[in-house]
């Protein structure tokens, strides 16, 4: 029979992966599974993030606890695995070394609360339970994990439940189905806000009707990329439309959405809809000429898989599988957030299709950093989007379909570019 009450073991994991130290989500979910591992049952658990790095957090178990203490600037973590009764914490141990990375460790392991040295009380068990019975749990209980999407100096973040519902390494992104308080559960690659439940349309019915209203009558469509769904959702509310082919290159994200997203993703059995998996920017080097009316780049930001999709090649591509009279819309990035690559995304556009023939569309979405962002066009053929005159169709459209974001003022408005923005693309 043991002789202590519980079994306390002080670990020290050195060298660990520096960004999993940061990640509160990842590291909270490694915690929770060591003490699930070793068959702990768990009650709570909290977390926190600290600004600018490191982070605390606890997991309370029916058996005791399990704590850690995170310095990602030392690829450091100070980790306390306190239990009793029969509960073995060397497996969270070995469990969390594997999670963390850590490459060297130390730990110290304790008895505590020797009943040697301890005098047990006849206290009254009955008043006890009669009074647990009665608490509530304080609503002082609170959760600060925050998602940022960030380059070196600006950030957008978003304060999320921890909830995850989907964190898979694919071969070309991390894929992440995480719940915001404010957005519902959101699509993040790697650590870029992709889309949410609550402002989604705002991206997609702007990346879709601007361009369906200009052509008024198209009928075959390739969307690249746009794993979420949401732009195909969008496309093919147009009953004129006879085949959309969507070609996007991780499976993971349209399973990740197809089951968290169901909303977004709402399209994807659609008999006019032709999904492949695969490279875009492949597929497109082998499309056939002349094919297209319209061809939708919903590529995530310049960095990864989608950093082809901003090559004078790929649109090189797109130009000529469009037809005589087409257009290419493309995600256009931020000329606040990211001007760089929103101009010279423009300036590959105007030498493709003409200088006067690469118009932009801004739009505004709370959930990307800076709320600014655009889709960028490229005209081939006699068509202009800042001049449409099929107002009412537009209108009977937006009402039979209960848009939300674009309207027929929104469509003339969106192509309106302030003067900062006229000087980075004229
Ligand atoms: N920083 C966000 C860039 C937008 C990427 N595309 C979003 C996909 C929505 N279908």
């Amino acid at each position: 029979m043991s002789t202590a009450l519980g079994n306390h073991i002080l670990v020290e994991f050195m060298n660990c992966d520096p960004h999993i130290m940061n990640d509160v989500a990842a590291i909270e979910r490694d915690m929770v599974g060591a003490a699930q591992k070793a068959g702990a049952t768990v009650i709570n658990s909290t977390f926190h993030h600290f600004s600018p790095y490191g982070v605390s957090g606890v997991v309370v178990i029916q058996e005791s606890h399990l704590a850690i203490h995170t310095w990602p600037e030392y690829g450091y973590a100070a980790v306390d695995l306190f239990t009793c009764g029969e509960m073995d914490a060397w497996i969270s141990f070995d469990f969390l070394k594997e999670c963390f990375g850590a490459k060297s460790y130390s730990a110290l392991e304790m008895k505590r609360g020797s009943v040697n040295l301890l005098t047990r009380n006849n206290f009254d068990i009955s008043t006890m339970r009669q009074k647990a019975a009665e608490w509530r749990n304080p609503d002082f209980y609170t959760r600060n994990v925050w998602f940022t999407d960030k380059d070196d100096d600006q950030a957008l973040s978003l304060r999320f439940t921890g909830q995850v519902f989907f964190d898979v390494e694919s071969p070309f992104q991390r894929v992440r189905i995480l719940e915001s308080y404010k957005y519902g559960k959101m699509l993040a690659l790697d650590d870029m806000v992709m889309t949410t439940e609550k402002d989604e349309f705002h991206y997609h019915e702007m990346i879709s009707h601007p361009a369906m209203f200009t052509l008024e009558n198209a009928k075959n469509i390739l969307v690249i990329g746009g794993g979420d769904g949401g732009t195909v959702r969008e496309i093919l509310r147009h009953e004129g439309v006879e085949k959309v082919t969507m070609v996007e290159i991780d499976g993971a994200v349209i399973d990740s959405c197809k089951e968290f997203l169901p909303t977004i993703a709402a399209a994807f059995d659609d008999p006019k809809l032709e999904l492949i998996v695969d490279d875009g920017i492949e597929f497109l080097k082998n499309a056939k000429a002349n094919s297209y009316d319209l061809i939708v780049v919903d590529g995530s930001d310049p960095v990864g898989p989608a950093e082809g999709l901003f090559s004078v090649e790929f649109y090189t591509n797109c130009y000529n599988a469009l037809k005589e009279t087409g257009i290419l819309v493309a995600q256009g990035e931020s000329p606040k957030f990211n001007e760089k690559a929103f101009t010279e995304l423009n300036k590959t556009l105007q030498q493709i299709f003409g200088k006067d023939k690469a118009p932009v569309s801004l739009f505004f979405v709370p959930t990307y950093p800076t709320g600014m962002w655009s889709f960028q066009y490229g005209i081939k053929g006699d068509l202009n989007p800042k001049q449409i005159s099929n107002f009412e169709k537009i209108q009977e459209f937006v009402e039979a379909k209960g848009l939300r974001y674009y309207n027929d003022e929104v469509h003339v408005g969106s192509f309106a570019t302030p003067n900062f923005v006229k000087s980075l693309i004229k």
